[in-house]
């Protein structure tokens, strides 16, 4: 199966760690592409009309997205212990988490464009302070709930992409004064998953707009 996948994205990554950890991760052919919202990529769009990554190219269904859909997909594919729990508390708990992991990484990607990605005169520095309180609330929740233990589910795999793309972003710093948070993390960046699975690469938006003469 082919993964339309990007090598800084904390989405593709989750679900390439979740396949790894799946044991199928042979079973995919990533090709990295670069996506962005004012630089069209025509082959993404091909297969998504919200022109994102990661994008699954499935033998029955076709292309599917976004990256929950696709660890759903992949979750069916092995025969292990399900990684998404199929009933109970363990799978609100493990969806839960991953709600708050990809709010993480919506709210980091906000707030790069507040920061950094949009041209300086169109910033809005509420919205970097909007984006920055998401983020700091969410550490301060996960350092409560933190070590997140128990079998690896789909929460702590979107968890653990997710800080490591904040960490590898230089967003603010979910380590200062959150030390349960920063050891769970440490451990977990340790398995072999997240070991061959490392961010490289820069967003790619596209020249700047040239400015209106006046
Ligand atoms: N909710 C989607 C988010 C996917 C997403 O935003 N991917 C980014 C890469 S990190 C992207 O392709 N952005 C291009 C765009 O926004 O046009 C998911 O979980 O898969």
């Amino acid at each position: 199966m082919t993964l339309f996948s990007q090598s800084h994205s904390p989405y593709a990554r989750k679900t390439i760690v979740f396949a790894h950890e799946a044991g199928i991760a042979d079973r995919l052919v990533i090709i990295d592409h670069e996506t962005s919202p004012t630089n069209r990529n025509p082959a993404v769009f091909a297969v998504n009309p919200l022109g994102k990554v990661p994008v699954l190219i499935t033998p029955e269904a076709g292309a599917i997205f976004d990256s929950l859909v696709i660890c759903d997909y992949l979750d069916a594919l092995h025969t292990g212990r399900r990684l998404i729990p199929a009933t109970g508390a363990e799978r609100w708990q493990a969806l839960r988490l991953h709600s708050v992991a990809q709010g993480l990484c919506d709210a980091g990607i906000a707030l790069r464009w507040e920061t950094l990605r949009r041209p300086e005169p169109l910033r809005y520095p509420p919205l970097q302070e909007g984006q920055t309180a998401k983020l700091l609330e969410s550490y301060d929740l996960l350092e409560q709930q933190a070590p997140f233990d128990g079998p690896v589910d789909v929460g702590q795999i979107g968890l653990a992409t997710a800080l490591a793309w904040l960490e590898f972003r230089a967003l603010p710093d979910f380590r200062a004064r959150r030390p349960r948070l920063a050891r769970w993390y440490q451990e977990f960046s340790e398995r072999s998953s997240m070991r061959a699975t490392a961010y490289h690469g820069e967003t790619q938006d596209g020249p700047a707009p040239t400015p209106i003469a006046g």
